[in-house]
């Protein structure tokens, strides 16, 4: 009989490809040497380094299960496994990975023309261009499908003009290529490429400043007033709010598997404290509290891991439906804060240290458990799939 792994207790590593191991592997070692070391700063100064996007390019992490464009087209489970990895280090990380491939990218890759592929998708894989998503409003977060935005087309000039604002969006004060979602004229909603280097006036991205949850990443507003995009920036192959949504499905399930990641990362900064700690004459980790907490943690992670695993593989096959994305989603990101907050309270008064990491991480999953869809609408998503009644 094998001996039990605390790290893999149902052996999931007998699951994966040799390619999904090596992607793994290789990602984790960028992530535990490059990232690491520079995210307690980082954290503390509200701080993102651009040039993580050049690096996670390299590994062809952005973008990954796109095929062509100069992308490296894996497997949905090897992005799991990447967000996975870069989440352990901060989920700040995992934003970045996740804007740029799943809802930027991906919706370039979805909806796109040729053209717009061809100029966009290359770049943006080696981190060349950053990309943004704007959906959320000030006054529409959760009911996103009433939202403000407008978009006219005037045909004298043949351009697109967009008014409106849009809030907490990720890398926005940063971004070269901004979609943007926005009501056209006969009332339904479309999707825009903003290309920053096209725009002359009307357009700004205000960072919000003060966050306590992932600091290490650009968050900010896109405000428009009357920007002019090309006729050609309009992603011609969605109408409808099934076009956001279809790129939700993708970050939301990569957040699944990396929320996950900062769950295993707290149990395993926190085993080895208690290993380390002596309170009342025995190591902390001796003491059945204590164990109790990581057996709940340990069990928690590993169904979960287990739930992402397996939706990737529908996903692979497409046969994937957006409940089953919210279940994990919602699950996975509600029980890593939770696991966070247990793990935070095993170290005591260094819990609270930046220096050892939970703190952070605690304050990071806040924010994971609300973006994308927060705990609760998923907990309505699933139950309109239940009973067949929307309640939101
Ligand atoms: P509803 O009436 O149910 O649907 C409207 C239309 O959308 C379609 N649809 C979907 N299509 C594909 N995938 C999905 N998951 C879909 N969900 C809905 C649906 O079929 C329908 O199509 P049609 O053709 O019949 O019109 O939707 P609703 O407007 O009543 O919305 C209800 C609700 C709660 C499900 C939705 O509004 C919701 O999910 N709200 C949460 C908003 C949200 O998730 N925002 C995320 C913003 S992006 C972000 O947070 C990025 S953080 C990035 C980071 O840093 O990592
Ligand atoms: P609200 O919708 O106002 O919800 C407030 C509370 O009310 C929540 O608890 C919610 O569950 C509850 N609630 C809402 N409706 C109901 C209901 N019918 N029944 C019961 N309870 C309800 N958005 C983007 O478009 N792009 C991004 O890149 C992006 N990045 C983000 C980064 C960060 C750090 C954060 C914090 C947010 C980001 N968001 C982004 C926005 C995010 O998606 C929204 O914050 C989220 O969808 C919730 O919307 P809201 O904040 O307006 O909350």
């Amino acid at each position: 009989m094998p001996p039990f792994d605390w790290e893999d207790p149902i052996n999931l590593d007998s699951l994966l490809t040799e390619d999904e191991r090596a992607i793994r592997d290789s990602f984790r070692q960028y992530c535990q040497s490059e990232l690491l070391p520079r995210v307690t700063l980082a954290n503390r100064n509200e701080v993102f380094d651009r040039e993580i996007y050049k690096e996670m390019g390299q590994y062809g992490a952005l973008g990954c299960t796109i095929k062509g464009y100069e992308c490296a087209g894996v497997s949905n489970v090897a992005y799991g496994l990447m967000t996975r990895e870069v989440e352990r280090v901060d989920s700040a990380y995992r934003s970045a990975l996740s804007v740029q491939s799943s809802l930027a990218m991906g919706a370039i890759y979805m909806y796109g023309t040729e053209e717009q592929k061809q100029k966009y998708i290359p770049k943006m894989a080696k981190g060349e261009l950053v990309g943004c998503f704007g959906l959320t409003e000030p006054d529409h977060g959760s009911d996103i499908g009433r939202m403000q935005t407008k978009a006219t087309f005037d045909s004298k000039t043949k351009t697109y003009v967009l008014s409106g604002s849009k809030t907490w969006i990720t890398n926005s004060p940063i971004a070269d290529i901004l979609i943007v979602w926005a009501r056209f004229e006969d009332g339904k909603v479309r999707g825009f490429i903003i290309d920053r280097s096209e725009i002359s006036k009307g357009l700004s991205t205000p960072k919000i400043e003060g966050k306590f949850s992932l600091r290490a990443s650009e968050t900010g507003m896109i405000l428009m007033d009357e920007v002019r995009i090309p006729e050609n920036n309009l992603l011609p192959n969605v109408v409808g709010m099934g076009g956001p949504f279809g790129c939700l499905n993708n970050a939301r399930y990569g957040i699944a598997w990396g929320a996950l990641g900062a769950a295993e990362a707290c149990l395993s900064l926190a085993r080895q404290y208690t290993l380390d700690r002596k309170q009342f004459q025995r190591p902390l980790a001796q003491t059945q509290l204590i164990q109790k907490k990581f057996a709940d943690a340990l069990t928690e992670i590993t169904l979960g891991l287990t739930a992402a695993y397996q939706v990737g593989r529908l996903k692979d096959k497409n046969l994937h439906n957006p409940e089953m994305i919210s279940l994990i989603k919602r699950n996975n990101a509600g029980k890593s804060l939770e696991i966070a907050r247990q793990m935070r309270d095993v170290l005591g008064g260094n819990g609270i240290a930046d220096e050892y990491h939970i703190i952070r991480h605690v304050m990071n999953l806040e924010a994971v458990n609300t973006y994308e869809g927060t705990h609760d609408i998923h907990a309505l998503i699933l139950g309109k799939g239940i009973t067949g009644l929307a309640a939101f």
